[in-house]
């Protein structure tokens, strides 16, 4: 009997559990069986998320080939481990890493996935105690965070190695707060950005977005002078390039690479056999650095697939057990509203900060070269921007973006070199996970499990305070809008 019981958990460990593809496709079976849907929609939903998965794996060890070259050359050269902030390349480097270093399959960072969203909805199912509001569902997000937090919370408590059960109920409770509490954090200012509609941002920048807006809100009150709006700001139309994922990302990595290559130089790219001593070599440029695009773009098609599987057989489930809270979405939903410059404007000014970050940390001589990746600077930055601007007004959208460009160089340049990830060519280099993220990470590696209370603590506290400065309003935000404007409104006049 025990035979037979051991035979049959080999081979699920052996067919699922060690390949993320068939592992996805069987939470996906799951879900829809749950859902009790027809019989071909359930293996419709299989099919689409194993090869998702699939062609997620041909995007990444694109991405990964085609960084070798490079990541080579400089710590061959000049003993330099380059990284690129960007959340396809950070969840390729700790998946790397996770194989090479710990001995584990993405399946783990699934499983940890699973737990943490689980949590989310037992928090916000207990939103009368938690006053949590809001459910995180974007799935590539998730996964990508998910990775990072493995990696993190791993390098901070090392013990947890030795307990399976204890890995994943330390690290969903974190994770599953974090997902709660942000999307949480920012419910008000998105239903103030988009009047009412129903949603706040699920992303990788909740903090950033929240903390720049207070601060934004309070800044335009500061000032005497009437806040002037981005919308009454005329822009050229060329910058509307940028706001092209593979237009931007060609140009950035061709700039980024470009130099790069062209200090390896030729003979040492032909020495090495990355290239042909009778290939051009502006070609070669531009044919490596275009090929980012092209793996990103294979990588990003591959997530969609099998995240819509995903998500359609999460939300079924919690949106049965969950009336009264908003989904988290993606925060390119919220471009569509507020102003139509601030996209542009945030991108443009993330970058500046950016640019100016790795300059100066080439100068300072860190051993952590940083590459600006497209994600980080576009959508951090224009979301930062299209919230600032709503409460602040032009100058916010300009100021709270510049930072955000600078602290997200710095921050992924610190915490990847400290828990070891640089080596691994990439950091999910978002707002979050470069200031927020670090905070709890340094907490927790001095504190040990002292740092994990006093971080879930902060994390519990934060929808508490929010809650006791609006007691009256504070749940009306996502249940009736209308009014909750209306008793603002009378309050506002009253003083
Ligand atoms: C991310 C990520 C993306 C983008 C996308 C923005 O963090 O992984 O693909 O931002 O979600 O719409």
């Amino acid at each position: 009997m025990l035979d037979v019981l051991q035979t049959i958990w080999e081979f699920f460990v052996n067919n699922f559990l060690t390949v993320p593809a068939y592992f996805i496709g069987l939470l996906v079976v799951v879900g829809y069986a749950l859902l009790k849907k027809p019989w071909y929609d359930v293996l419709a939903g299989f099919i689409k998320a194993t090869i998702g998965f699939f062609i997620l794996q041909v995007g990444s060890g694109g991405l990964t080939s085609n960084f070798r070259p490079i990541l080579v050359g400089l710590k061959d050269k000049f003993n330099l481990d380059a990284m690129v902030i960007d959340p396809y390349f950070g969840q390729n480097a700790v998946q790397a890493g996770m194989e090479k270093e710990l001995g584990r399959t993405f399946s783990d960072v699934m499983i940890l996935l699973l737990i943490a969203f689980i949590f989310n909805i037992v928090l916000v199912a207990l939103k009368r105690f938690t006053k949590l509001r809001a459910l995180f569902t974007t799935g590539h997000v998730q996964m990508q965070q998910a990775a990072t937090a493995f990696w993190l919370i791993l390098f901070a408590i090392p013990s947890l190695k030795n307990s399976n059960v204890g890995i994943l109920v330390v690290m969903g409770l974190l994770l599953g707060l974090y997902w709660a509490v942000g999307s949480n954090l920012i419910v008000g200012q998105s239903q103030s950005l988009t009047d009412g509609a129903g949603f706040t941002i699920a992303h990788q920048q909740m903090f950033g977005i929240g903390l720049s807006t207070w601060l934004a809100e309070k800044m335009a009150k500061k000032s005497k002078k009437e806040t002037k709006r981005l919308d009454d700001i005329k822009l050229p139309g060329w910058l509307r390039i940028f706001n092209e994922n593979m237009v931007a990302t060609a140009i950035l990595m061709t700039l980024f690479f470009g130099i790069i290559l062209l200090i390896l130089g030729k003979p040492y790219l032909v020495e090495k056999e990355f290239m042909k001593e009778t290939q051009n070599f502006v070609f070669y440029i531009m044919t490596t650095s275009f090929h980012f695009g092209v793996y990103l773009a294979i990588l990003q098609l591959g997530v969609r697939t099998f995240v819509t599987e995903l998500t359609n057989s999460f939300q079924g489930i919690s949106r049965k057990l969950l009336p009264g809270a908003v989904p988290g979405v993606d925060c390119a939903v919220a471009f569509g509203f507020g102003s139509q410059n601030a996209v542009t404007i945030g991108f443009i000014f993330g970058a500046l900060g950016q640019f100016l970050a790795i300059i100066a940390l080439v100068l300072l001589k860190s051993p952590t070269l940083v590459v600006a990746g497209f994600v980080p600077v576009f959508f951090d930055n224009a979301i930062i921007a299209v919230y600032a601007d709503n409460k602040g007004g032009a100058k916010a959208a300009m100021i709270f973006p510049f930072l955000s460009g600078i602290a997200q160089v710095f921050g992924s340049a610190f915490i990847a070199s400290f828990v070891g990830l640089a080596q691994y060519g990439g950091y999910l280099g978002m707002w979050d996970w470069a200031v927020v993220w670090p905070i709890f990470t340094v907490v927790m590696k001095y504190l040990s499990y002292i740092g994990v209370a006093l971080v879930v603590i902060a994390l519990i506290v934060i929808p508490q305070i929010q809650y006791r400065l609006k007691k009256d309003t504070y749940f009306l935000e996502t249940e009736d809008w209308e009014e909750c404007k209306r008793i603002r409104a009378e309050k506002e006049a009253g003083n």
